[in-house]
């Protein structure tokens, strides 16, 4: 691939490039892909305003530079390895050859079932092939996939199928996750119920439980597919054509559906993924998140299938039937990049080494590590245990919104520092902003994290909400995109990203924005007012503490922990629920009536003194009532 960055001189010729002339850099990494017809201007876009264009007018379709384009060279090689929750299922490769073929007949059971170019049709599946195949067949013939986490709610589904109005889900009956059954399809019944755009369900046989089924709406895929040809032409598409919306969750209100358009999308999941994971002929990958967040749709599906890699999707979790599970599956399929979270590191540290050393694990070339800021210790673990002191861990940062990796190191070119994302990708420009809105000059600095120049993968938009888009990355600091997150530069120039800024907590690498959480518990009958804040947690890094008041007293505080958990499990998902609740008579409120959750922060956190100046406060004795009941 000559988009490979092969040694330091490349990589620095590419830095040079991208600073000096940014249009020709990324118009030739464009070039490695497949257009119809070509673009006219590389990029046109404004910052202030939102509005970004890439490869203007240029013709091309994700689908098409994943599968058809490889198929002469390699259709015989495996695509996709399937590993199932159970070790005693059998494995399934999947050629390229094959995948074309499943994508296509799965892409023509769409368009029978009448989805359009333009339309959305929402996926609520388990780690199974038949979600990269929706997902495929969806930007085969230019429908715009939401996919969402098969961990959601009925409440949390229904929302997001209703804000972007899907006329088509494809689910399963069930599925399987460690020795737990999920029942999706019963979800989806419910959610259903009040989700009127949706007309037809595909429902995909997997646990084979018992399930309704509704005549006129509910179809099996196996009948479906049964129907149809496996041969389907990719729908020519605009650069700026829609591909995807995936919701993330904001500080307040609803999730944000973050739309992400074809060229630009295309360009740089390729484009991080052969340079970040240092792609070779041949390479497995395995990128241990679920397609329903943006690091499965990235680096899971796209990213690896542009490449012609091998991609291992992996239905189950770390911990089934043993901690052994991720080692076994490196070994069982020579694994040589690994792609995975802190909590996970973390969860798995904690376990005995001779989980590790059971398996052969030399395969590994690379390590990757994604979500959140992954800490020394897990670092050091992992370096050591996992990658024998011989993988370089790139260390991933960037965001549902950004489409791809934005700052991390590359293996061989970048020296190393535990718990530095390191340095941006060449074309990507960050800034550091300080108090006053200025922007941080020179190094051993801190402040908000900031993107000072467009690239080709950045959301295009809030799924009809362009205000709040702008609202949201553009208006904190004009002409610059916002991220949301606090980082420090070193003396060398490298950024450490210290977390959040706003009020989104990460839980086990989940972004959760506290407002709706906040919305969830309101909806208790006894509950007046609540706040959340998180506090830090060995393995899931965060977990969530809540402040509650009641309407009036109540005896049975044991009982109304379990009913409020049950209302956020219900409302948004169990991973969602809250480690810690205190029962509250008050929560401290400046006078302008906005929780002051720095202080909430620091009680959850343990500090029993120096809160700062709380002189702002309305009520500054409920401090020490606060404290004297911390649970
Ligand atoms: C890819 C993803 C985005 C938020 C982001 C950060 C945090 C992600 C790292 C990280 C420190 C990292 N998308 N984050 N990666 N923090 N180091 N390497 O996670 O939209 O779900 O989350 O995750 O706070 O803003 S996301």
């Amino acid at each position: 691939m000559p988009y490979q960055f092969k040694n330091i001189f490349v990589y620095q010729s590419a830095v040079e490039k991208a600073l000096i002339d940014p249009e020709a850099f990324w118009g030739e990494i464009a070039a490695n892909f497949h257009w119809f017809s070509p673009w006219k201007k590389v990029m046109n876009c404004k910052m202030e305003l939102a509005e970004f264009n890439w490869f203007q007018e240029g013709k091309t379709n994700i689908s098409y530079n994943c599968l058809d384009r490889h198929l002469t060279e390699r259709g015989a090689q495996t695509a996709l390895i399937f590993e199932p929750n159970d070790p005693n299922e059998k494995a399934q490769h999947i050629s390229y050859t094959e995948l074309h073929a499943r994508v296509s007949q799965m892409a023509n059971v769409l368009k029978a079932n009448g989805i359009e170019k333009g339309d959305r049709v929402c996926i609520y599946l388990p780690m199974i092939p038949e979600l990269a195949i929706s997902v495929l067949a969806c930007a085969r013939i230019g429908a715009i996939h939401s996919v969402v986490f098969a961990g959601f709610s009925a409440t949390a589904l229904a929302s997001r199928i209703q804000d972007c109005t899907c006329k088509l889900i494809i689910t399963a009956d069930g599925g399987f996750r460690g020795n737990k059954e999920l029942d999706l399809k019963i979800i989806v019944d419910e959610a259903l119920l009040s989700c009127p755009s949706i007309t037809k369900s595909l429902v995909v046989k997997r646990t084979h439980s018992t399930i309704n089924m509704l005549s006129g709406r509910d179809y099996y895929l196996e009948d479906e597919l049964q129907k149809v040809t496996t041969i389907c032409e990719a729908e020519i598409m605009d650069a700026e054509d829609p591909l995807f919306i995936l919701y993330t969750s904001g500080s307040t209100g609803k999730p944000k559906g973050m739309l992400h358009s074809t060229g630009g999308y295309m360009v740089y999941a390729g484009y991080t993924f052969q340079n970040v994971f240092d792609y070779q002929e041949k390479d497995v990958f395995w990128c241990t998140a679920d397609i329903g967040w943006i690091t499965g749709h990235s680096y899971s599906v796209y990213g690896p299938l542009l490449n012609g890699a091998t991609t291992v999707l992996f239905e189950g979790i770390p911990s089934y039937p043993d901690f052994g599970r991720f080692w076994e599956i490196i070994d069982k399929h020579q694994v040589n990049q690994f792609y995975t979270a802190p909590t996970a590191i973390r969860s798995l540290a904690k376990e005995a080494l001779s989980w590790v050393e059971k398996y052969d694990l030399t395969s590994l070339r690379i390590l990757g590590s994604v979500g959140e800021p992954i800490n020394d210790e897990a670092w050091h673990w992992y370096h050591k245990n996992i990658g024998k002191e011989n993988c370089p861990i790139v260390d991933t940062w960037w965001q549902t919104e950004t489409g791809g990796i934005l700052i991390s190191p590359l293996p061989n070119i970048t020296k190393l520092k535990p718990a530095f994302a390191t340095l941006p990708l060449p074309g990507i420009k960050v800034a550091l902003m300080g108090e006053e809105k200025q922007e941080l000059i020179g190094n051993e600095v801190s402040g908000s994290l900031c993107i000072k120049f467009p690239w080709p993968s950045i959301a295009r938009t809030i799924w009809g909400d362009h205000q709040r888009y702008l609202e949201t990355y553009f208006t904190a600091f004009p002409g610059y995109y916002f991220t949301g997150d606090g980082a420090l530069r070193d003396e060398d120039g490298y950024y450490r990203i210290t977390g959040r800024v706003d009020d989104v907590i990460i839980v086990s690498g989940h972004n959760l924005g506290t407002g709706p959480i906040e919305e969830a518990i309101n909806d208790h009958t006894l509950v007046a007012e609540s706040a959340i804040v998180g506090f830090p947690h060995d393995i899931k890094g965060s977990a969530l503490y809540g402040f509650v008041i009641l309407k009036e007293e109540h005896t049975d505080h044991g009982k109304l922990r379990e009913e409020i958990n049950q209302i956020i499990s219900d409302q948004i998902g169990p991973i969602a629920k809250l480690d810690k609740i205190q029962f509250t008579s008050g929560l401290p409120k400046t006078r302008s009536g906005k929780i002051m959750r720095r202080i909430l922060r620091k009680i959850a956190e343990g500090e029993l003194e120096n809160f700062g100046d709380i002189s702002t406060l309305l009520n500054p004795e409920l401090v020490a009532e606060i404290l004297k009941d911390k649970r």
